[in-house]
């Protein structure tokens, strides 16, 4: 519990609506690792990102204390709220700053966040091989927030609203009471029913626990707020249309938003000081080639040129970052992956001294889902991730595709899931082929394993799979060591690292990981370590070292398309199917009209 400090009571009585957020997902420093980090790792390990990131408490705020900046999530609440309160009614501050806000008038304190209990995907699993899963150094934080707001001495005339892609938790784990959460809010804020919700609250009626929010339809029906986001995210695109059946993000519709409203909203980032946009998206391939007469995995690659190209021109932007997109749009058109790449290599503070090929060793790190490398398990649970390709190709498609990533400095984040419901050794051993042939051919993607997690409302939801790191098997141990030991392999370079690295996973196996990872945990730590090479552990029988996998080149995949689809190619990218000469149908150009809304052209290849 926070003890409850004494403070005046606001001059004005308060803002009749206080939004705020975590600290750890609000702040605006050392970019999305450090938040990603303290979404994985658990509190007792705070010392390490202190030690890094001396200065990550340092906030920035306005005159009045209002918070500079504040998620995207938060910001657009405070946007779909000005369409009905004053903007004197409302207010987006940090946890420190809430007595300043919060009186005797304040009717509603709004919450966004993203992972408030640490319980998705790639947050738990990293904290329980640590030791605890229940506390993530975020989930303490947003705890700490929750415990303020509980503690407020108005706490009894106002309600406590929670939203944002991690409410779904509060909902599932019944925390309600123990957060002092009145509602969770499952949607959007633009949505008319969360305009009623809070209606309600300011009229101090009663509020649902939980209500579901519909999603706008289209693009007219999506807001944009004018004031700064945390990390410069700007929405980008919503849905994807992939269907996979363990994704939140794909139930919502598939809109790629207007190119006019995404600059309004990167320049009221630059306005308000920010330095770095990003654009938030499932799939940054879709942009531009949403709802055409093209289908949506045959990216537009004149649109998306040129919306990347005004971004990072624009003036005050000095970084610009990628979130989330699919690899198949790499094999489809590598000649956009290029021009992307010279667009904005220059803009990106990533950098992989060991690996990029830049002048300045600039890379590229979108997040990719990989998820399985075994063909029985992805025709299960994602039977179009691979589109236009068969799903039968998945490791060639995520081979060629990291191989073209790799070519023009994409070094990306890769997630797995391990412990499918169903998963059995040879689906594991598929994968392990997978990341074997990864390292075989000198391919590098960041890999980040994580434990089958049911999110609600995905076809998945019910489904059961692995729920502890205990339950793993010696081969899932494997798998999620070897990807962590790949991982690795750029930061060992320095004569000393690789003993250091020996001694230290060792040293932490004995002291706490054997016990709290059982048994089957500890031949794949031996193989982390390096301490015994995976030669002599595969002849002792320990690990399994991975088949040669034999893999299509991008010719042969591009041979796999349905003619109907060789009209949506692009001659420059070359491998043309057998029989088919260019040009074989005009490509796209993308012009933007006056109002900046998206007009299409032909244009011969
Ligand atoms: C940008 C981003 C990040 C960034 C920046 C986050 C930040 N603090 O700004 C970084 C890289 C740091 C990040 C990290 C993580 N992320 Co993230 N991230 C995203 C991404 C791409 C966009 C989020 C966003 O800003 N969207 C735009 C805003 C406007 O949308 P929104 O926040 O959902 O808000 C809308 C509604 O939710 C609602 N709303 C929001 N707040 C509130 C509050 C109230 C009161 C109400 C009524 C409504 C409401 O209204 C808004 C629209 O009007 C999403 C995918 C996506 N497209 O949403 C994933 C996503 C949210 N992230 C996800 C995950 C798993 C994570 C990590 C746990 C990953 C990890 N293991 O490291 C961490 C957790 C970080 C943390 N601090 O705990 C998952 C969440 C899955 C889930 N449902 O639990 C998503 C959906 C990605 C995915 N494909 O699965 N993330
Ligand atoms: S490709 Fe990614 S965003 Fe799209 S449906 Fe699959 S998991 Fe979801």
């Amino acid at each position: 519990m926070v003890s409850q400090v004494a403070h005046p009571e606001p001059k004005d009585g308060g803002k009749l609506i206080v939004l705020t957020a975590p600290l750890t997902e609000a702040i605006d420093h050392a970019g999305y690792f450090i938040q990603m980090a303290m979404a994985s790792l658990p509190i007792w390990m705070e010392g390490v990102i202190n030690k890094k990131y001396p200065k990550w408490r340092d906030l920035e705020k306005n005159e009045d204390s209002s918070a500079r900046y504040m998620p995207a999530g938060v910001r657009l609440v405070e946007t779909s709220l000005l369409r009905e309160y004053k903007p004197d009614d409302i207010v987006a501050c940090f946890r420190e700053d809430l007595h300043k806000f919060v009186g005797p008038r304040t009717r509603v304190v709004a919450v966004s966040t993203h992972n408030p209990l640490g319980v998705t995907f790639a947050a738990g699993v990293y904290t329980s091989i640590f030791g605890s899963s229940r506390m993530p150094i975020n989930s303490h934080y947003s705890r700490e927030l929750f415990d303020s707001i509980k503690a407020s001495p108005y706490r009894n005339t106002f309600k406590v609203i929670v939203g944002g892609s991690g409410g779904w938790q509060i909902t599932q784990t019944d925390t309600f009471t123990e957060l002092g959460v009145d509602c969770v809010v499952e949607g959007r804020s633009e949505s008319v029913d969360t305009l009623e919700l809070f209606r309600k609250a300011v009229r101090q009626e009663e509020l649902p626990r939980r209500i579901d929010v519909k999603h706008p339809l289209d693009r007219e029906g999506i807001l944009f707020p004018d004031s700064r986001t945390t990390f410069g995210v700007v929405e980008m695109t919503t849905g994807c249309g992939r269907r996979c059946k363990f994704c939140v993000p794909d139930l919502n519709p598939q809109i790629d938003l207007p190119k006019d409203k995404i600059m309004g909203a990167v320049r009221a980032n630059v306005r308000d000081g920010n330095k770095q946009i990003s654009l938030a998206t499932e799939d940054m391939f879709i942009w531009g080639q949403v709802h055409t007469d093209t289908p949506f995995y045959f990216p537009n690659r004149e649109a998306l040129v040129d919306l990347y190209s005004d971004i990072v021109n624009t003036p005050g932007v000095e970084q610009h970052v990628l979130s989330h997109s699919t690899i198949a749009p790499a094999v489809v058109d590598p000649t956009l992956i290029k021009q992307l790449s010279e667009l904005l290599l220059p803009k990106s503070p990533i950098h992989f001294p060991y690996l990029s090929s830049h002048p300045e060793k600039k890379a590229l790190a979108p997040l990719i889902g990989l998820e399985t490398g075994s063909v029985r398990m992805a025709k299960q649970i994602m039977p179009s991730k691979g589109v236009p390709f068969q799903i039968d190709d998945w490791p060639s498609i995520v081979l060629e595709g990291l191989r073209v990533l790799n070519e023009n400095n994409w070094f990306p984040a890769m997630t797995l899931i391990v412990g499918n419901p169903g998963e059995t050794d040879e689906d594991v051993m598929d994968t392990l082929d997978l990341i074997y042939e990864m390292e075989r051919r000198g391919l590098f993607a960041f890999l980040i394993p994580s434990i089958f997690t049911p999110l609600h409302d995905t076809r998945m939801a019910k489904a059961i799979g692995v729920t502890q790191t205990k339950q793993l098997t010696p081969l899932q141990w494997q798998l999620m060591m070897k990807c962590w030991k790949m991982n690795l392999r750029p930061g060992l370079y320095s004569w000393w690292g690789p003993t250091a690295w020996r001694v230290g996973s060792i040293g932490m196996w004995l002291y706490k990981l054997r016990r709290l990872n059982g048994p089957n945990f500890t031949w794949p730590l031996w193989m982390f370590s390096g301490a015994i090479s995976e030669k002599n552990l595969n002849r002792m029988g320990k690990i399994y070292m991975g088949k040669p996998l034999k893999i299509k080149t991008r010719k042969e995949l591009i041979a796999t398309l349905r003619p109907h689809d060789w009209q949506f190619l692009r001659a420059d990218n070359g491998d043309l199917p057998e029989g088919c000469t260019p040009p074989i149908k005009p490509g796209k150009i993308f012009l933007p009209n006056v109002q900046g809304a998206i007009g299409t052209a032909r244009l011969s290849l």
